[in-house]
């Protein structure tokens, strides 16, 4: 199949390989801080159900178990002690507070100190988290591993051979940092696909972040890695979360290219700034391709302000097929639950066609 794409044959169309895990459900909050009440948690279990379902009512394609070690996963991004404690904090809380979901309630100001963890559990949660919107919960740590080991796992198939995979995994990943939270996302599954990529043998690796939101944690996790081009389109974050990451002069000598939108952007107004995202990818010549693929950017949306409609997902497919990379597919965001689906396979089957 690899050879009838090479020679540009269309005669063969090779199915989407799909890795979901159920494990995912046990990552299941209750409620984030948002506008200043608690609000019942957006990013939540039926958001990837309703992704896996879609697919799989409409056979977009062969879904598989994740078949990659979780643990040794995130070991190629996360540091040793963040891991240590994501693994511990739920039981350290819960035996100091009870069953409740684990929130952060300060941070440091600038000046203060970071080269000393604190020692209780509350002070670790606000060492290691930048938000209140991320809590902690039973399942955290094993969602978190079987979040890994699905974006391992979809890269593995495709550094194997396979054209593309997707990822439809949960929570997110884009927000986490080698050593920190926050954004609903508790490990990088982005950057582990990408340390999967180079794993197999590829030089070079782009990450193109398509979710509403800037990936500040991807964009941190290889700030200073030559090897990995990071490009994210987002809501511009003087508007929005995560406020303090994501504008155009974040360029890591290069390697690292943020284009800022205003709110209402649509898919028309979308476009450019992709076409400027795939020129930079397409100058870096990666051998693979990462994408970070939120639907947040659905005009339904709950939580976000641009304004694609479920129409116009095919075509991002079909521009991210452009590239002509063996590409993953690792699912972020996307809140709007009645067309989480749609879109995210509208994305794909996109892509597929080209
Ligand atoms: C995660 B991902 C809503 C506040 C939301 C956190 C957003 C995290 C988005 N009023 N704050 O990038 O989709
Ligand atoms: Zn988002």
């Amino acid at each position: 199949m690899v050879t009838a794409r090479l020679r540009g044959g269309t005669a063969e169309m090779t199915a989407l390989d799909i890795v979901f895990s159920s494990a995912h459900g046990a990552q299941h909050g209750e409620a984030e801080l948002t506008d200043g009440i608690f609000t019942p948690c957006y990013e939540q279990p039926s958001r990837a159900d309703r992704v896996i379902g879609e697919l799989r009512r409409r056979g977009t394609g062969g879904v598989t178990k994740p078949h990659e070690d979780g643990i040794r996963s995130l070991e190629t991004v996360h540091e040793q002690g963040y891991l240590e404690f994501l693994e511990t904090a739920w039981p350290r809380w819960k035996a100091k507070h009870g069953d409740r979901d684990a929130l952060p309630l300060n941070w440091r100001a600038p000046g203060m100190r970071r080269d000393i963890v604190p020692r209780s559990i509350d002070g670790q949660l606000s060492h290691y988290s930048f938000d209140a919107g991320t809590p902690i919960t039973a399942g955290t740590w094993e969602a978190a591993l079987a979040a890994a080991a699905v974006a391992a796992s979809a890269q593995a198939l495709v550094s194997a051979g396979s054209r593309a995979a997707l990822a439809v995994s949960r929570p997110p990943g884009h927000h986490a940092g080698r050593d920190f939270y926050g954004g609903y996302c508790y490990v990088n599954t982005a950057a582990i696909a990408v340390e999967r990529a180079r794993e197999a043998g590829a030089r070079k690796v782009a990450v193109l972040d398509v979710d509403y939101h800037h990936g500040n944690g991807t964009q941190a996790v290889f700030w200073q890695e030559p090897a990995v081009f990071t490009c994210s389109l987002h809501a511009d974050p003087r508007d929005t979360f995560p406020f303090f990451s994501g504008h155009a002069d974040e360029t890591a000598d290069g390697t690292n290219l943020n284009i800022p939108l205003p709110h209402g952007t649509d898919w028309q107004s979308y476009r450019p700034g992709l076409e400027r995202a795939l020129s930079g990818i397409a100058g870096f010549a990666p051998d693979a391709l990462v994408v970070s693929l939120g639907v947040d950017t659905w005009e339904g949306d709950p939580i976000s302000h641009f304004r694609f409609r479920t129409s116009d997902y095919p075509g991002l497919g079909r521009a991210i097929a452009s590239a002509r990379l063996p590409t993953t597919f690792v699912l972020e965001g996307g809140y709007g639950l009645e067309a989480i689906g749609a879109n995210v396979a509208g994305v794909v089957e996109g892509f597929e066609s080209v």
